[in-house]
């Protein structure tokens, strides 16, 4: 009897938190994997060494021929498919899979169903409200994905329901994801650093709906709209009225309420959120909660206490009259737009916006129209702050600070009583930060020191 000894191994691209909770994964499956990293010192390059110190790391540019000798490359978010080491490998037919295929394909097998977000804007809190709402139903939900911790690392025998969000990052590597209930919240322009176009980013987050069983698709914002066979039940959910079966908004007793064809369900005033943008969410929450049927009583009871996560349109104070809202997760310009638009017409007076940071290559334009609206005076720093002039001038009112402490400075002279003071940067902040939260807290931090 002669023993086989395969040679055969995946290869995970990247050491950042996905390539080692895949790294954990398959050192658990007892699979054999080699790990590849551009950079030299990966973040998790020391864990990896020890806990498993056998497995072989290769660093600096990606290896053409270990690239193509692998059975598969499971390749992390921040890596494009079009390294031309894994352009080569997937010429010679070798898959290239993502962390997600290996949770769905776990998932699946344990028989546990899968709701998965994706869109331009509102992924957290739309994955993280529909994760309380299962808890609040007393399920035991896995709730992951772009918005932390890696998918594969909340996978366990003891969970009803994973609600996952995901990136166009992880997507472009996804195949045949098979979610119970999937939904491309909206659809903007983001990462133009990394697509060719519009239509690359489009098609990568909706490869979303391949082989979903039910959608959820946004009634006003057709690139939300899915290309599933028609067996696949989709429900909408829109600002508008309603038809049968569908969640809109629909007037009752003068006021504005959440509902589901012609049944009122809940006051829009009872929701913890506010901004009609979050309005948009929670008809989202409910219409991807009722496709994996979390009871409706649970889901409203959760939009009357769910107040949204820090960093997205959150108030920070209110000072003589002038609230100081910290939406530092504002990164792109759909996000900045639907926060003015979100909150400028239930406002007295108008807003002062503190914007830039890295502009990741977007068309700035469509911040006129709400600015012209809703507009006092937008305040630009950071490091693409010309480009937002570029496209802001002539139409309104701005000028340039030198940081955010002489932003919030400015803007706390300029405002009015009735004024808000909203840091949305439309921006990345790693010009000046190490990310949105320590952006937003700097933020948070100058306001309190106003008071
Ligand atoms: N990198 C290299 N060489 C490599 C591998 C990575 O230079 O060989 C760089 C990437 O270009 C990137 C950084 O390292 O700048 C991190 O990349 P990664 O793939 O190792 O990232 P992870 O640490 O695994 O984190 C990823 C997501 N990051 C990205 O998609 C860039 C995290 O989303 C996510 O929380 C995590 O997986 C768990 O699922 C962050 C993010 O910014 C929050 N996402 C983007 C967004 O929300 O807009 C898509
Ligand atoms: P993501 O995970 O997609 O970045 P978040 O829930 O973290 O989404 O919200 C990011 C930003 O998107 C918020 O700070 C807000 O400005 C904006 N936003 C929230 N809801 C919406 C929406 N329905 N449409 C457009 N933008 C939104």
């Amino acid at each position: 009897m002669s023993l086989i000894v395969s040679d055969r191994f995946s290869l995970i691209i990247g050491l950042g938190k996905t390539g080692f909770s895949c790294a954990q994964y398959l050192a658990a499956q007892g699979e054999r994997f080699q790990v590849a990293d551009s950079r030299q010192q990966p973040p998790f390059l020391h864990q990896l060494r020890s806990e498993q110190p056998d497995v072989a790391v290769h660093l600096g540019d990606f290896p053409h021929d270990l690239c193509q000798a692998a059975s598969q490359i499971i390749l992390s978010p921040g890596v494009s498919m079009q390294e031309p080491a894994l352009v080569e490998a997937a010429k010679v037919g070798v898959p290239i899979r993502s962390d997600i295929d290996l949770f769905a394909q776990a998932a699946r097998s344990a028989g546990v169903p899968v709701v998965a977000i994706t869109g331009s804007n509102a992924k957290s809190t739309v994955t993280s409200l529909v994760g309380e709402m299962a808890h609040n139903a007393g399920l035991k939900a896995g709730i992951g994905g772009n918005l932390g911790e890696p998918a594969v690392s909340l996978l366990d025998d003891d969970v009803d329901l994973y609600v996952i969000e995901l990136s166009s990052f992880q997507l472009e590597s996804t195949t045949g994801l098979g979610a119970a209930v999937a939904c491309v919240l909206n659809v903007s322009p983001d990462h133009m650093d990394r697509y060719d176009s519009l239509m690359a980013y489009h098609q990568a987050k909706h490869r979303i709906f391949q082989s979903c069983k039910a959608a959820v698709v946004n009634g006003d914002d057709a690139l939300t709209n899915p290309l599933v066979p028609d067996t696949v039940k989709q429900t909408r959910f829109s600002l508008a009225d309603p038809d049968v079966g569908q969640f809109g908004l629909r007037k009752k007793g003068g006021e504005v309420w959440l509902a589901q064809g012609l049944q009122p369900l809940l006051a829009v005033s009872q929701m913890a959120m506010s901004g009609l943008h979050n309005v948009a969410n929670a008809l989202a929450a409910l219409a991807l909660g009722q496709a994996v049927k979390l009871p409706m009583d649970a889901m409203l009871n959760t939009l009357k206490t769910f107040t949204g996560l820090s960093h997205r349109c959150e108030l920070v104070a209110n000072i003589d009259g002038v609230d100081y809202i910290n939406d530092s997760k504002g990164t792109n310009v759909g996000a900045t737009v639907a926060a003015l638009e979100g909150f400028g017409p239930d406002l007295t007076g108008k807003i002062i916006l503190i914007a830039g940071g890295v502009g990741k290559g977007a068309d700035f334009s469509d911040l006129a129209a709400p600015l012209k609206h809703f507009g006092k005076q937008t305040l630009l720093m950071g490091q693409d702050a010309s480009q937002i002039e570029q496209a802001l001038s002539g139409q309104v009112m701005f000028s340039h600070v030198h940081n955010m402490q002489n932003a919030v400075k400015t803007a706390s002279q300029m405002a009015e009583s009735g004024d808000l003071v909203l840091l949305s940067p439309a921006c990345a902040s790693f010009d000046a930060y190490s990310g949105f939260q320590a952006r937003g807290d700097h933020f948070a931090e100058l306001v309190r020191a106003l008071a």
